[in-house]
């Protein structure tokens, strides 16, 4: 059973990297950015909340993002273990999830931090598109889909995200790096805080990912 986070600023490769980690693990990936634009798709009155937020560039406040996340890691599905993309976003968070684990005898494994210079990050956004269906991501120049504006997944239609016009992109770093720094610190505290260097190509930043996270475990805490 591993259970696995995905740390790193917007645009660190988070939503690229967790499918592939997962598919080599075999179990699910949960992002909270997709549970969020989800609910948005879907017009519910905490889509509604949360489109501007996330149109703002803050953060979700925490009680309603933990209890949303929450609800999602508590379906069978994630039983054996998944990969989280985007949640814990802030400390209260990370505690909620350790105390929502350790209820059901399990923990955080491993907590992987996607390391790329803010300023290598600013041009993956212009170029980003992902599918409506299951927000599979892709980059214009980085990593064009085979057939121009369809998922090679699921066929479904390419689009650019709501947040990533230029100003929220500026605000969504200046809002979420300090939040992000917190909860590496909470992670490193726990001695289960792993480091990758997210600046090299997509292959060979998955591999290390895989080979982090196939490391023998962490002593116990
Ligand atoms: P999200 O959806 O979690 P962010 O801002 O954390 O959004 P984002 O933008 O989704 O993170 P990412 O997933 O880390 O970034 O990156 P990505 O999409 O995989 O890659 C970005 C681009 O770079 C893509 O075009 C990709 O092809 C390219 N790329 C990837 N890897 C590489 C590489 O190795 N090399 C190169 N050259 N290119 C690469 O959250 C959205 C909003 O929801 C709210 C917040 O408002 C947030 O802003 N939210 C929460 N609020 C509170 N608490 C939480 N837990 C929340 N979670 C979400
Ligand atoms: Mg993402």
């Amino acid at each position: 059973m591993t259970v696995a986070i995905l740390l790193g600023a917007p645009g660190a490769g988070k939503g690229t990297q967790a499918p592939l980690l997962a598919a080599s693990l075999g179990v699910p990936v949960l992002a909270s950015g997709d549970l969020l634009r989800g609910e948005v798709a879907s017009g519910s009155d905490i889509g509604r909340e949360v489109d501007a937020i996330m149109r703002s560039g803050e953060l979700v406040p925490d009680a309603l993002m933990a209890r949303l996340f929450l609800a999602r890691l508590d379906r069978s599905d994630a039983a054996a273990g998944a990969i989280l993309d985007g949640f814990p976003r802030t400390r209260p968070q990370a505690e909620a999830l350790d105390h929502a684990l350790a209820a059901s005898g399990r923990r955080v494994d491993r907590a992987l931090l996607i390391e790329v210079p803010i300023e290598d990050l600013i041009g993956r956004f212009a170029g980003r598109l992902i599918c409506k269906a299951g927000g599979h991501v892709y980059n214009e120049w980085f990593k064009p889909p085979r057939a121009w504006g369809v998922c090679d997944v699921d066929g479904s239609e390419l689009v650019h995200r709501a947040d990533d016009a230029e100003a929220t992109v500026r605000a969504r770093m200046e809002q979420q790096l300090g939040p992000l720094h917190d909860v590496a610190d909470y992670y490193r505290g726990q001695g289960i805080l792993i480091p990758v260097d997210g600046t090299r190509s997509i292959d060979e930043v998955a591999a290390s990912l895989l080979a982090a996270v196939r490391a023998p475990p962490a002593p116990a805490r």
